[in-house]
């Protein structure tokens, strides 16, 4: 089977044993890599409900048929696991070496289950078929950042090796914790790196040796071609001058930059931490593996130190924070990538806490204020470490804060299905909310970004079509780039056409590609993931698939949507189209003859002892 290693190897951290094992070509076929990849292992082997921080829980690597070929920007990496943070299936896309290093070791998925008696990290490498895991003591690396981990990392096994790792908040189960890695690239936002940290496991370390098997050598061709038309886009100059920061001034001009907790779409401050502020500051920018779109814009922080920037960092704590000093918002950035932190549940929790503080739910004291950048930093320090009881409350996420705090509180505590919100305000923006509200991990935004599309076509509405087009952007997005697992910024920034991807795949696998396939193949996956989640809540409801209340009831007060706010009606009539397109019934829950449909036949027993399925 060209485009595929072929192997997958599974790690028992209690036992300390692994085995290579062969890929089953149907899952291939099925699912494709990455997140599908993630899904079917995760249905297949966890037991049902367990808890995701116990050693049952699996954690997944996994790569796919594109992944680090010559191509646009394809050094990516899916890591997943049933979630911490919100109890469902979980995963984020993250750009590591690691990835190449899997592609040329052959292997296409890691899974790592159990948890090691002390702290410990993997060392895998293959010397042609074989492959060797060493478990390695890691008590001397327990408890240091991300950035000195990776450091010493490097210093033992050569700087040249691929690697994910958590810092101390993975260590200390914060459950917005992430994985990361070149100090700055971050991934996993629904807790993946305290699923690693409750299995002991500080890092994953891995050298591959071998070539990566193609069905056509004219991939090259075609991949050197790609990567020349992504380059001759008329706004690739701009987007390698302000990447993803340029999107602050865009999200102003819109009135969707979330600000003061998701209360206001308009920041006063919004030019001292925009796209240009950031190229007036910028002093270097990094990438992930073979990408040609450099993301990472790196600045001076507060401090003097170096700190990765991208536009949801910025608004997440920056104008949600009511904090308009970029250097202040680095400094915040750099405490969330040492720590191993989600910056955007950061940023939620601690503008969470503002609102929560304003309205007399937490003391003054205790609380912090708008825009206090110097206890914003101590906080963020505090819910890594949990030194305090606030620090304590909010490295729980802002759902399990809210429900300590009282009925009020959940109105403004800004998630759905327990992920915290990205950086988007809906309330004009019935389609983003949806789109928020109907992504397979929770409310981010990589599975559909359809906000620029509906500010353009029509915001105030509440329509079909709406609906049919964020399906067609989760088919893309989550169907095609979390499958094959390339960054999709070739596509979605610069406009590299679809149809790029649709021939690689043919000359990586020998395989077709095309809208509908995908289509198909996305269907399954997503209809395999809301199983999951159904499976893993025990019920289900249409409330977990609504955005929060704020945006509901209180209104935007500034700027030219004044008095905006999403209307409950209209967007319920939205979710039962989408729950119709997809296949599912009134509820939210797969009809049997979809899953039968999809070739999920196997699902029906299990989710038929939850509740009666609906044909
Ligand atoms: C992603 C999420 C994002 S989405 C951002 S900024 W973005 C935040 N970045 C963080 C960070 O930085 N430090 C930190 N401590 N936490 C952070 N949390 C936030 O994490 C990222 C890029 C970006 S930058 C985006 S949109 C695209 N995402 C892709 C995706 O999801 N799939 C895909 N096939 N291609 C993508 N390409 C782009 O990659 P998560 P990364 Mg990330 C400092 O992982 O869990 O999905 O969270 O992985 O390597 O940093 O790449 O404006």
């Amino acid at each position: 089977m060209f485009g595929w290693g072929g192997r997958i190897l599974r790690i028992d951290l209690s036992s300390r044993k692994y085995a290579v094992q062969s890929l089953d070509p149907s899952l291939a076929m099925n699912f494709i890599g990455g997140r599908g990849f993630a899904i079917k292992t995760l249905w297949d082997e966890l037991p049902p409900g367990v808890d995701p921080l116990s050693p049952l829980n699996k954690l997944i690597l996994a790569v796919g048929p594109l992944t680090a070929l010559p191509i646009p920007n394809s050094g990516k990496l899916v890591v997943a696991a049933k979630s911490p943070l919100t109890g469902g299936y979980g995963d984020g896309n993250i750009g590591t070496w690691l990835a190449v290093h899997m592609r040329r070791a052959g292997i296409d998925m890691v899974i790592i289950e159990g948890k090691a008696e002390k702290p410990t990290y993997l060392y895998i490498e293959n010397r042609g078929e074989e492959i060797k895991v060493d478990f390695n003591d890691a008590s001397d690396l327990w408890g240091f950042d991300t950035f000195t981990t990776e450091d010493r990392l490097k210093k033992i096994h050569g700087s040249d090796v691929g690697m994910i790792l958590i810092g101390p908040a993975g260590e200390r189960l914060v459950r917005f914790a992430t994985v990361v890695v070149q100090k700055g690239r971050s991934g996993g936002r629904p807790g993946i790196g305290a699923v690693m940290g409750s299995k002991n496991l500080k890092a994953v370390v891995m050298r591959g040796h071998g070539d990566i098997r193609v069905a056509d050598p004219a991939l090259r061709k075609i991949g050197v071609d790609a990567i020349v038309a992504t380059k001759s886009k008329p706004n690739y100059p701009f987007w390698m001058r302000q990447g993803t920061t340029s999107t602050v001034e865009w999200a102003q001009e819109a009135s969707v930059l979330p600000t003061y907790n998701f209360s206001e779409g308009q920041f006063d401050d919004y030019e001292k931490i925009g796209g240009f502020s950031v190229e007036k500051n910028k002093v270097m920018t990094r990438s992930c593996p073979f990408c040609v779109m450099a993301c990472g814009h790196v600045v001076k922080d507060s401090e003097g130190e170096l700190a990765e920037l991208d536009y949801e960092n910025i608004a997440m704590l920056g104008s949600n924070l009511g904090i308009g000093d970029l250097a202040k918002v680095a400094h915040l950035n750099r405490i969330a990538d040492m720590m191993g932190m989600d910056t955007i549940s950061l940023g939620n929790t601690m503008a969470f806490a503002m609102e929560a503080t304003e309205r007399g739910l937490i003391n003054r004291t205790d609380g912090i204020e708008w825009g206090d950048y110097k206890k914003a930093a101590e906080l963020a320090m505090d819910i890594a470490l949990q030194r305090t009881e606030l620090g304590k409350l909010l490295s729980n996420g802002v759902r399990a804060s809210s429900m300590r705090l009282g009925q009020e509180a959940t109105e403004f505590a800004m998630h759905v299905k327990g992920l915290e919100i990205s950086a988007y305000d809906c309330h004009a923006a019935p389609g983003m909310a949806l789109a928020f509200s109907t992504s397979p991990i929770g409310a981010h935004h990589k599975d559909a970004w359809l906000i620029s599309w509906e500010v353009q076509r029509g915001r105030f509405d509440y329509t079909r079509e709406k609906v049919e087009k964020l399906i067609e952007m989760q088919d893309i997005r989550g169907g095609l780039f979390e499958t094959i697992v390339t960054c999709r910024f070739p596509w979605v920034e610069v406009g590299l056409e679809l149809d790029w991807y649709f021939r690689l795949f043919k000359a990586a696998t020998g395989m077709d590609m095309n809208m509908e396939i995908l289509s198909t193949i996305n269907n399954r996956i997503y209809t395999l993931i809301r199983a999951f989640w159904v499976r893993e809540y025990g019920h289900w409801d249409r409330a977990y698939d609504t955005p929060p209340a704020k945006w509901f009831k209180k209104p935007l007060t500034k700027g030219p949507l004044k008095g905006a706010m999403l209307n409950y009606d209209g967007y319920q009539r939205m979710l039962s189209w989408y729950y119709e397109l997809r296949g599912w019934d009134e509820r939210g829950i797969p009809r049997k003859s979809t899953l039968s449909r999809l070739g999920l036949g196997y699902v029906i027993p299990q989710l038929g002892r939850i509740t009666a399925l609906t044909e």
